[in-house]
């Protein structure tokens, strides 16, 4: 498969420092809020919005809300469906992703069945990515029926992780959950990284600078941030929060 034009934007930012990408949930947003947030994360340097979530993030609300972020931000807006309900068509790419350690194969080849030909008929780029799952897992754990990574067994992801490059995947995500109470332990980012060759994108429980710092030490390459942005209360505050998770980013 060719590399899109989304693809190509991440390998190539990539070349030259860590990645940032903010996840908005259709679910908890406003298309006024999301196109406000999306406008404040260009500003601060965010490198791309992910939109999506495991529940209620389909149809008109998720059109409507990934159009509001389109309209306020230049930035590539990435899908990151929780099933093929996820997909829009105003979105710039998708990352067809395989929820690799699920118990369900509806998550690992059904969904992405079901939605293949809406993705080619909207004309969205997919960016092919493993998915897994580690404890606690959150929402997306459960409904994903996943069997989560114990978090003191960092090689299973690892085997996990090589075993998406091996089947042609261009990038592997490490989810501990969004409002994970912990992000995905520094020493199974590690572990994953020196046994893969692909970008590494860590979520789920990141909420401040020092903990995406040690996650991008760790070997991170993109680090995923939802719910500590959902959290503020105000504009400044979201800039606050969007500027350390930033700094941390950038080492
Ligand atoms: C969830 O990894 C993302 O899919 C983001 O998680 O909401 O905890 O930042 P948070």
């Amino acid at each position: 498969m060719k590399i899109g034009k989304v693809e190509k934007y991440i390998l190539e930012k990539l070349e030259q420092k860590k990645l940032h990408f903010v996840l908005i949930d259709p679910d908890d947003t406003t298309p006024e809020d999301a196109n406000r947030l999306a406008k404040l994360c260009e500003e601060v340097g965010v490198d791309a919005i992910m939109v999506g979530g495991s529940t209620g993030a389909e149809g008109d609300v998720l059109d409507s809300v990934v159009k509001a972020i389109k309209e306020g931000t230049s930035l590539p807006v990435i899908l990151f469906p929780g099933s093929h309900g996820g997909i829009s068509k105003y979105a710039d790419a998708i990352f067809f992703m395989s929820l690799l350690n699920s118990r369900n194969p509806f998550f690992i080849t059904g969904a992405q069945a079901l939605g293949a030909f809406t993705v080619k008929k909207f004309g969205l780029e997919p960016i092919s990515m493993a998915y897994i799952i580690v404890e606690p897992g959150e929402t997306v754990g459960w409904v994903g029926d996943a069997k989560p990574i114990p978090r003191h067994k960092p090689k299973i992801a690892a085997a996990y992780a090589l075993a998406g490059q091996y089947l042609g995947m261009r990038l592997v995500y490490l989810e501990a959950g969004s409002g994970a109470p912990e992000p995905v332990p520094a020493e199974m980012v590690k572990i994953v990284r020196s046994a893969i060759d692909i970008p590494l994108i860590v979520g789920g429980g990141i909420r401040s600078g020092e903990q995406a710092k040690r996650l991008v030490k760790a070997g991170a390459d993109i680090i995923v941030t939802g719910t500590a942005i959902e959290r503020t209360r105000s504009i400044e505050e979201a800039r606050k929060k969007l500027e350390d998770l930033r700094r941390g980013v950038s080492l």
